[in-house]
């Protein structure tokens, strides 16, 4: 395929702070746009998020050097080429880049070209993206579309009133068609704010769209509250749906210890992982993400084995970073059971696939997920949820930029159905 034409500009992301947009032409006439997120708790791994850094422009948040390394630097050499796979594309931009986490072009900049030329392959080619993406990268045929990980109470980062965890999902269980399940977490995420206001808590959301409250006595009730919603929504706990937890912990970790506010206490990684077991023990768990430090690997194991022991996945995010590299050493370590996956954690559409099929090598639950700093209308994880066979997706409930996710996996389950 060859490129004709390469245009960068900013939109406004969900946080309220640009991102950028690119739209590409093939020489058939063929276009793509494709907009890129940010995390607000983004693991320190991740490929860079190239920001202006002009303090006088959206807090230095602006996209005027990321758009310029596309003008002056990748335009000139991408539409000199003709590329024969996705691949092959996304390679050059890595070779040009040349630096380990894409720090001189930035992993938005090279993202947003990878998925606008995905979009306008797929587009010439007359396929959706997941079509694309599995013809493209031979994977295996997708037998069920990913179930809807919907977080429904959040904290942390995403909320600085509420949790020193992160978020607490709603994952719908079973074999019902995709949009019942979406209806059945739906529906428990509106119990759940009949039941904060019974309490008389705030049913205010956060940064994903799920509810934030103050005022709670610890980072377990929310948990009695998922379960409590799920039965009053007439679904049945550990059945129906069960609950999701990213703890996000590298965000409450000071000085090797981890720090929970909300209960003035503070544990090291062991005490930290025995913190944890009475909820296995009594909640209907699905997952765990995150419950360590992102550089706290010899703890990842006790924690790891500590789930295997209720056979729940223990899922890397800030540790895995969408890196193969780093969820190698993790699965060489018996450190995760899944793994998280963001686009704009490893910046391409090629790096991203080859992270799936290492976890589909190792029957690792893949879970693609949404981001909490901004986010865009932009519904290609979802496509690279349905085409990699994950068995989630995690997408806040509320908001136009998350509901655009589960729009987009309705629509699929249309498409697949009909
Ligand atoms: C996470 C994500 C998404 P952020 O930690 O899983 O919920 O948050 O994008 O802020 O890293
Ligand atoms: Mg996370």
């Amino acid at each position: 395929m060859h490129i004709s034409h390469i245009t960068a500009y900013e939109i406004i992301a969900s946080g309220g702070y640009p991102t950028l947009e690119v739209e590409l032409t093939l020489s058939d006439g063929s276009t793509g746009v494709a907009s890129v997120p940010y995390g607000a708790s983004a693991g320190s791994h991740e490929a860079t998020v190239l920001v202006d850094g002009d303090k006088k422009r959206y807090n230095g948040n602006g996209m005027l050097t990321a758009i310029d390394h596309v003008d002056e630097i990748l335009k000139p050499v991408l539409t000199q080429q003709t590329f024969t796979t996705q691949a092959e594309l996304d390679k050059t931009m890595i070779g040009i880049d040349g630096t380990t986490n894409k720090k001189k072009l930035g992993g938005n900049t090279i993202l947003a070209i990878s998925l606008a030329y995905a979009k306008a392959v797929a587009s010439s080619r007359k396929q959706p993206l997941y079509t694309y993406i599995l013809e493209e990268f031979k994977l295996p045929t997708v037998r069920t579309l990913p179930k809807p990980m919907l977080v429904t109470i959040e904290g942390g980062k995403h909320a600085d009133n509420s949790t020193d965890l992160q978020e607490f999902c709603l994952s719908a269980m079973g074999s019902k068609p995709t949009h019942e399940q979406i209806r059945a977490t739906l529906e428990t995420y509106h119990q759940v704010k009949k039941i904060l206001h019974s309490e008389g808590l705030s049913t205010n959301v956060g940064n994903e769209g799920a509810f934030a409250p103050s005022g709670l006595p610890s980072n377990e009730k929310p948990l009695e509250y998922l379960v409590a919603a799920i039965k009053q929504a007439g679904y049945e706990p550990g059945k129906d749906i069960g609950i999701s937890i990213d703890a996000a912990a590298s965000e409450y970790y000071i000085d090797k210890t981890y720090h929970l506010k909300l209960e003035k206490t503070s544990y090291d990684s062991k005490q930290m992982v025995e913190y944890y077991r009475p909820w296995l023990e009594k909640y209907p768990i699905v997952s765990f993400e995150d419950m360590l430090d992102e550089d706290d690997w010899d703890n990842w194991p006790a924690m790891q084995k500590l789930c295997a022991e209720f056979t729940v996945p223990l899922i890397g995010d800030d540790l895995t970073v969408t890196n193969t590299k780093r969820l190698q050493k993790a699965i060489e370590l018996s450190a995760v059971s899944g793994v998280l996956v963001k686009l704009n954690q490893i910046g391409t559409l090629t790096e991203t696939i080859e992270c799936c099929k290492l976890a589909q090598k190792h029957n690792l639950m893949i879970v693609p997920s949404h981001r909490g700093g901004g986010e865009t209308n932009d519904t290609s994880m979802v496509d690279v949820a349905v085409a990699v066979g994950a068995s989630y997706i995690k997408v806040g409930p509320t908001r136009g930029e998350r509901v655009s996710k589960y729009n987009r996996l309705l629509e699929i389950e249309r498409e697949a159905t009909a």
